[in-house]
């Protein structure tokens, strides 16, 4: 299935005239504080941020899950499953892998196709948290840490063969997250396995291509739950820095323990040019792998408020970082999902562009916390939706997304081409 300019016109019509008013109204206001408006609306248009492709089914739990039907099947319809949001909200230009799930059968038509559809490929990423059919060495007790050096070589070989996909169709970045821990005291020598960790993730390293990155992402507990050999952002630091300038540390929001400030973590990780990757999500417990701003929206503006200083800051190095949505969908369906938290980033990130800088800086000189606080919260209370829809529309897309999936019968679709029992490969 795929959704044309056309239908997404019509349904644009439905919503134009309350669109307009609502646009006008916030940028004559907008305009009056000194905001560039268009410069906004254009920045907003720009953002655009991957799907992974394990996102795109029902990801289930523990203990059950409950398909919605018309998962896709293939690779192919994982590609054209992102190409329907990106229809409707141009801002799912890209798609993230995960080998084996995702190998390419041939990587030059899998290219075609999402270069049809106007997306490209995001990091890819391995997969040695689980054993695969047949596999000879076990990842039961670690991967790149693993006691056994054949477990290492395997797991490094898989690595680089990730990077062998991903070249094919046009990667730029290898993101790793390992499952390596252990699940009870006395289990794991701690500095002997991060050693060990660091001379796999160095020859992985040495087998990147020049214009590429390395993304480490970091994970408190989970599936390990005593220790996990990259627990936080500074041991992914640390190894970051000791691999070279290619390394990175990726930040996923829901791998911290509750109440950590994580916007803290980036404004750190982006003085110091490390922060590569982003995985958005939001959480109430643990790695919930919720919509994101959908428990947290304050904490999601307080980040990009960060996120905004140091990708803004001339005086930064920090590369933009690759953002990704990580999230998982056991009640509601996964496209939908995804519209949501997509329209949820762009909200904070356009939030955080009000934030008058100097004016912030000034108040902060002055230690008038009254004023800084007000001047974040102006932002953060600032209805933005209007410069969102206005930003799709001038890209072609949807004035409101979700009404223009059910309004366009998606789902029903979806089901009719591909059944109600598709599973999706992924996690
Ligand atoms: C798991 C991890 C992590 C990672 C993903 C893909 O918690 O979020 O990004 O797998 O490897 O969900
Ligand atoms: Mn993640
Ligand atoms: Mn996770």
């Amino acid at each position: 299935m795929r959704i044309l300019a056309d239908q997404v016109g019509e349904q644009n019509r439905r919503h134009e005239e309350r669109h307009r008013g609502d646009f006008d109204f916030l940028a004559s206001r907008l305009s009056a504080d000194g905001h560039d408006v268009d410069a906004l609306v254009s920045k907003i248009a720009s953002l655009q941020i991957a799907v992974p492709s394990w996102a795109l089914g029902a990801g289930g739990t523990r203990f059950a899950r409950f398909p919605g039907g018309g998962e896709p099947r293939s690779l192919e319809e994982k590609i054209l499953d992102v190409g329907l949001l990106h229809a409707l909200n141009r801002s799912s230009g890209a798609i993230s892998l995960h080998i084996p799930w995702d190998i390419p059968k041939n990587a030059s038509e899998t290219k075609a196709l999402a270069n049809e559809l106007g997306l490209i490929f995001d990091a890819v990423n391995s997969n040695t948290f689980q054993d695969q059919p047949d596999q000879e060495f076990s990842y039961k007790y670690g991967s790149l840490a693993h006691t056994d050096k054949s477990v290492r070589k395997h797991a490094i070989d898989h690595n680089i063969e990730v990077i062998e996909y991903g070249k094919q169709l046009g990667s730029k970045a290898l993101t790793v997250w390992l499952a390596d821990g252990s699940c009870f005291p006395g289990q794991l020598n701690f500095a002997k396995a991060f050693q060990r960790t660091y001379a796999s993730l160095q020859e992985i390293y040495s087998a990147l291509p020049h214009d590429w990155k390395l993304f480490i992402e970091y994970k408190p507990y989970e599936p390990n739950f005593y220790s996990t050999v990259i627990q936080d952002w500074g041991t992914s630091f640390l190894l970051a820095n000791k691999l070279g300038e290619k390394a990175f540390t990726l930040v996923d929001l829901g791998h911290h323990l509750p109440n950590t400030n994580i916007e803290q973590i980036v404004a750190t990780l982006m003085m110091e040019g490390k922060l590569g990757g982003f995985h958005f999500n939001d959480s109430k417990y643990g790695d919930d792998d919720l919509t994101v701003g959908s428990i947290k929206p304050y904490q999601l503006f307080l980040i990009f408020s960060e996120l905004v200083y140091g990708m803004e800051n001339p005086a930064y190095s920090n590369p933009t970082p690759a953002w990704m949505i990580d999230a998982s969908h056991n009640v509601k369906d996964p496209l939908e999902d995804l519209l949501q938290s997509v329209e949820a980033i762009k909200l904070a990130y356009a939030q955080a562009l009000l934030v008058d800088r100097d004016e912030l800086e000034a108040a902060r000189e002055n230690n008038d916390t009254v004023m800084a606080q007000e001047i974040l919260q102006n932002a953060y209370r600032t209805d933005v939706r209007p410069l969102l829809a206005e930003a799709r529309l001038r890209a072609g897309g949807a004035i409101d997304p979700v009404r223009a999936f059910r309004a366009l019968g998606v789902r029903k679709q979806l089901i009719s081409e591909r059944g109600m029992k598709t599973v999706s490969t992924g996690l």
